[in-house]
């Protein structure tokens, strides 16, 4: 049994007898000389909100199984029902294939955990199934004020299922990773069959965004090389009403191009795929995150400088009081600056 505990919970903390803070009975919470609680707190990474987020990966394993990409998209959609069932909705783990323990490597953005994943461009790639995208879920409705009496189902199928399936929504993709220096055609993220969406690694070493439908096809190329062995945030976004095709790069907008309208479905029966394909366009670098939208940045009433400035500059970053951490931040609310 102790065996077992343990290997849940194998950091318990640190054990002081003295304060770590100088005087908490008169107010003063700052920490004291050699406090316990210097250099343990930890960075984690706060996303900014996007709109309608259905798929949400920040590259940790789910610590069990370091196949297990848990998703950790949250998105209020009609039939988060019953809060006490929310953790039974839809999420959307990725699998990675041929992925070991040795995948998981420290990352910028978060420090509590490996929360970077590598890709080694021969056989690893990520996967979730078209079958866990395009599904169909029965909703049991129940009156409260009625409970014997009146009582109905609810089916929740096709573009109402929302998940990474694009049908003729606005969406976007955003990716946070590196490439090995001169890196080429290595798929970051697709679901593309005879329709679909794809972004990449193209054979210049830029981003290639590209969607297609039926009869109909738009691609984006950024205006510069990313694959220089340096960490890039990427966005790239499908605007139906605008009819464009824009990639921002690094908190700029980069390039844009004419792209698909509203009655144009990107609906396919492929998986999704991250860092490459069972047999093509291997990714070759590292993740540290990517999450997939249902709607532009203009949808969450956002724009690209608010975005990139709360997730590189952000609050999180920095103690109560605003200070910066000094070297590792300390636990608790304020780092020790004196
Ligand atoms: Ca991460
Ligand atoms: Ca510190």
């Amino acid at each position: 049994m102790l065996k077992e505990v343990k290997s849940i919970a194998y950091d318990l903390g640190v054990e002081s007898k003295k304060s770590p803070m100088k005087d908490p009975a008169d107010g003063d919470f700052s920490l004291s000389d050699g406090s316990a609680a210097l250099d343990r707190g930890v960075k984690a990474f706060v996303p900014w909100a996007t709109y309608a987020n259905v798929g949400e990966w920040n590259f940790h394993s789910a610590g069990n199984d370091p196949a297990r990409l848990i998703d950790e998209h949250w998105y209020m959609t009609p039939y988060y029902y019953v809060r006490d069932t929310y953790y039974r909705n839809p999420q959307f783990p990725l699998t990675g294939v041929n992925f070991t323990k040795a995948n998981y490597v420290a990352g910028p953005l978060e420090d509590w955990t490996k929360g970077a994943c590598t890709f080694n461009w021969q056989d690893q790639y990520a996967v979730c199934p078209n079958a866990q995208l395009n599904r169909s879920l029965v909703i049991p409705i129940k009156f409260r004020w009625d409970k014997s009496g009146q009582k109905e189902t609810r089916t929740v199928a096709g573009k109402d299922f929302k998940s990474p399936q694009i049908y003729d929504s606005n969406f976007l993709i955003e990716a946070y990773f590196k490439t090995v220096p001169g890196h080429t055609k290595g798929i970051l993220c697709q679901k593309i069959g005879h329709a679909g969406y794809s972004l990449s690694v193209n054979r210049s070493g830029g981003i290639t965004f590209a969607v297609r439908g039926e009869k109909t096809s738009a691609s984006v190329r950024s205006a510069v090389a990313v694959n220089d062995g340096n960490w890039h945030h990427v966005i790239a976004e499908c605007d139906r009403g605008a009819r464009k095709l824009v990639l921002y790069l690094n908190g700029r907008k980069n390039s844009t191009a004419p792209g698909i309208g509203g009655s144009v479905s990107l609906f396919n029966s492929s998986d999704l795929y991250v860092g490459g394909t069972p047999d093509r366009g291997c990714f070759h670098g590292t993740f540290e995150f990517l999450r997939i939208s249902l709607g532009t940045l203009k949808d969450a009433k956002t724009d690209i400088g608010e975005l990139y400035a709360w997730e590189f500059d952000g609050p999180f970053l920095y103690d109560f009081s605003g200070n910066k951490p000094r070297g590792k931040r300390d636990a608790g609310a304020l780092e020790k600056v004196d």
